[in-house]
Parts: C-alpha cells; structure tokens; sequence
C-alpha cells in the first residue's frame, strides 16, 4: 500500500458541531489507524488473517466500549464518539471495524445491559482493554435473516446448563475467548449464555474461503453437550428482543463505519484524478469524472449528517430502531456505490492492492448483508411507515 495521505474530507463544516472532544478522539483513532494498520492491512486482507496485534492498540484508542461506564472498563464516551472511531477503523478496513463492533456492541453491551454485577466486573474489564476478545453467536446454519427460528438450546442439570446446537458466519470466533451466545431455554424463550474457550464439547472451526472481510477471522460455534454455570447465563432480559437490541448498538456502528470506507475511495480517487493524465489532461478535468466525484461527495455529505443527526437522537436516549435501520442500510448502499465508482476512475490500477477501493469494495459485499440485510432493513422502514409485516 501506499503511504496513508488520508486527510478527512467535511463538505457541510460538520466539524463546527462536534465538540473539541469528538475531534480529538476521531484524529487519534485516524492517527493511529495511519501508522499501525495502514502500513500491514493489505497483507492482513491477502493473508485472510485478523492481526492480533492489534487488540491493544484498539483498547488504547477506546474502540473497545466506548460508550460502556468507565468504571466497568470501557471509555465513558457518547454515541457519536464512539460512531467517529468506527468511521475512523472502518476508513482503513471493515474487518477492523467489525472486530470493534462485536467487542463493544455485541460482547460488552449484552453483558452491561442483560448481565449481573458479578458477570461485569468479570468480564468487562479484559474486554475493554482487548487481553480478552469475545464473539457474538445469533446466526445459525439455517437461520440467518429469521433468527427466532434459531435451534440452538439448553437444558437444566442442576447448577449447570447443557448447551448443544451451532452458530455459523461468527466473527472473531476462532481465537475469541467468550461466545455471547443466544440460546433457547426449555421452554422455548430466548437467553444469552456466555461460553468461555476450553468449555468441554465448545469448538470455534475458522470458515475459509471469503472473498470479502478478509482481514476479519470467521469461525463457526459448534456445542456438543457443554456444560455451562448457570452463573453465565444473562438474566435481566431473555427473548428476540434481547440479541436485537445489541444489533441496534451495532448497526448503528456500522452506518458510521460505512462512510469512513466511502470516505477513503473518495479520497482516493479524488487524488488520483488530479494526478492521472489522458489526452493531455488530468483526468479530474474531464466532465465525465467530475460527475462521479460530485455525486459521490453529495452522497458522502447526505450519509454524514444523517447519521450525525442519529447520534444526537442516540445520546438523548430518543432514536428508534427503524431509523437505526434506515441509517445502516443508506449508508452501506451508498459506500458500495462510491467504491464501485471510485474503482473505475483509477482504470486498471482500481484492481490492484496498491489502493484500498477494490478491498473496501469486497469488505462491503459482507457489511450489507450483516446486521441485517440490505432487503431486511428495507422492510423494517416498510413495516414501521405502513404498520404491515411484510416478513412472513
Ligand atoms: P419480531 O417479532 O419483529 O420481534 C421480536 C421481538 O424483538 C423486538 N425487536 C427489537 N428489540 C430491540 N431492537 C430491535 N431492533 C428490535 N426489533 C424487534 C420486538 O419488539 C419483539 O419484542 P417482544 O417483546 O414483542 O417479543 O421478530 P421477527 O422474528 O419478526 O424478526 C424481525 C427481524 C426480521 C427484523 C429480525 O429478526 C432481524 O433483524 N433479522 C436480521 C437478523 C440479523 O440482523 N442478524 C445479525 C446477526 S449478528 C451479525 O451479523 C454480526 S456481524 C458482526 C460484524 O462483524 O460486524
Ligand atoms: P438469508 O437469511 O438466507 O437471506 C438470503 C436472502 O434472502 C437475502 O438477500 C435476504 O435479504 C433475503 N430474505 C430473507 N428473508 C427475507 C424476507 N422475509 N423477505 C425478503 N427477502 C428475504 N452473524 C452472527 O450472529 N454473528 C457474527 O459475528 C456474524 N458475522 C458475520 C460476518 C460475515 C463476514 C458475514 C458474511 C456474516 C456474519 N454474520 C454473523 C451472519 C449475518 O448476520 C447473516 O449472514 C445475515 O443475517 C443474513 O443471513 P443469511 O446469510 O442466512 O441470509
């Protein structure tokens, strides 16, 4: 890769509503992204390998629980701080980002909101700092889009619980040391167990083979009799409203994170025009090139207040999960747009990995369909405008 000459672009002066804070936050985290992750992310992608080296690092920057209380380890940080560092990781990669999204929004939130003292001051403390790396298991093999229908589940033995079933497509599962995993009860009803590595009868099988998020570990959840303490079940919600509630906190992640990859194959392109010759010319002067970087920063610049606006709602406690919905799916649609775009001004040199456009392309294919379909976001706005389910 090249050096990194990232510099942010903010078309509507967004910056003069974000506090001293938020900027300083968003430009430590883009600091170190340029000088830990930029130089190796490449190889990380060509290799199909998370760098964990990096776990640290991430912990540094308050990318683990940002918004989770200090006093359980996190960073005590609000929603938009914590929407600039995914923008900032997802800028460099989405693998990146999505390890930061399940660490903080699937792992660490779950066992904040749903679990007892005990569990979070067992838990939250490793995890805020990345010495521990947990993963988030609601996918199974046949049920995707439809997880109520999940079969994974449990019986009662005693103090213990026995968990059998698999989770499939989990990120950082291969080298996590707690699974959140969503199960069901006896008597149908869904909980969160934590399931710790070593667990007898709990493997993580690593899923090779992607084309996209290949800096991203993707592994299986496969539980064959584990016996679990009833101690890591989370007990103060159960139910499908539980595990979505978590996918709030991550979509809404993610609509940020979306826009830092539009944001890098815009800044991309937007340099490469200006440098790239044809007929006598830079390429950034012929109309047909200036109509796509107009779109794209119009596009951009829609996508950020959006979500800026989100992160307000979010900090007042006021946003709903359909316009979570609506942000996730906007924004990732249109980051894929940019990149498809962006890779096509730089010609033949789209495709090679001396830029990032033609990764952040592929990392997208998997960023609209996780966390909800580009098709499931649809219908839940569908759904919450008109009153009519059109799932089932
Ligand atoms: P439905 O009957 O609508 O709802 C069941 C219960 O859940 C409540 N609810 C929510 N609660 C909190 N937040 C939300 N967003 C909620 N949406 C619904 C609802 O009120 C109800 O509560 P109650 O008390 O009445 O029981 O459920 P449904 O079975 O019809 O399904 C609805 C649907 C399709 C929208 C939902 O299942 C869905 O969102 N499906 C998509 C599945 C998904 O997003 N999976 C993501 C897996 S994790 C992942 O991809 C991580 S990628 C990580 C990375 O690398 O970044
Ligand atoms: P399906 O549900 O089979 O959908 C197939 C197609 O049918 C889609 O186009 C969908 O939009 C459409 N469809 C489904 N239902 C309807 C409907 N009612 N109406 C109209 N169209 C419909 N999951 C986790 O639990 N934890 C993770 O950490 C995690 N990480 C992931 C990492 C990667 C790289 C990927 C690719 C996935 C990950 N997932 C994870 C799984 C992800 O959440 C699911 O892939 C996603 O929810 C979609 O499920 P599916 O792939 O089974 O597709």
């Amino acid at each position: 890769m090249r050096t990194d000459l990232y510099t942010g672009h903010d078309y509507f002066n967004m910056d003069d509503l974000l506090t001293e804070e938020h900027k300083l936050i968003r430009d430590a985290a883009r600091e170190w992204v340029k000088k830990e992750v930029s130089p190796i992310i490449e190889d990380a992608a060509e290799n199909q390998v998370f760098p964990q080296h990096l776990l640290p690092g991430l912990g540094a920057i308050g990318a683990f629980g940002p918004y989770i209380p200090e006093q359980y380890g996190g960073a005590g940080l609000d929603q938009i701080s914590y929407g600039l560092i995914m923008q900032e990781l997802e800028r460099c990669d989405s693998g990146l980002r999505s390890t930061a999204s399940v660490q903080s929004s699937l792992v660490m939130y779950p066992i904040w909101k749903y679990g007892s003292e005990e569990q979070k001051m067992k838990y939250l403390p490793k995890l805020g700092t990345g010495e521990w790396i947990g993963c988030f298991g609601l996918t199974e093999p046949d049920h995707g889009s439809n997880p109520g229908g999940m079969t994974t589940s449990y019986v009662e033995d005693g103090d213990d619980v026995i968990l059998n079933g698999a989770k499939m497509w989990i990120s950082n599962a291969p080298f996590a040391q707690i699974a959140v995993v969503w199960a069901k009860n006896e008597a149908g009803r869904i909980h969160g167990v934590i399931v710790e590595r070593g667990m007898e009868g709990f493997s993580t099988p690593t899923m090779k083979g992607k084309w996209s998020l290949r800096a991203s570990d993707t592994g299986e959840l496969i539980f064959d009799n584990v016996r679990v303490p009833k101690a890591n079940i989370l007990t103060e919600k159960s139910g499908l409203g539980a595990p979505l509630g978590c996918l709030d906190s991550a979509r809404y992640g993610i609509a940020w994170g979306a826009i830092g990859a539009a944001l890098d194959c815009y800044d991309t392109a937007l340099r490469y025009s200006k440098e790239r010759m044809q007929f006598g010319k830079p390429i950034a002067a012929f109309q047909l090139q200036q109509k796509k970087l107009a779109e794209m920063i119009t596009e951009i610049t829609k996508a950020q207040l959006l979500t800026l606006r989100l992160g307000q709602l979010r900090n007042e406690g006021k946003s709903t999960s359909a316009q979570i919905s609506m942000a996730k799916r906007n924004n990732v649609d249109m980051a894929i747009t940019v990149a498809r775009e962006a890779r096509q001004m730089l010609g033949a040199m789209g495709i090679m990995n001396e830029y990032p456009i033609m990764r952040h392309m592929m990392n997208l294919e998997s960023v609209i369909t996780y966390e909800g379909t580009h098709d499931i976001h649809l219908l839940i706005t569908g759904m919450d405008i008109t009153g009519e389910n059109a799932f089932k």
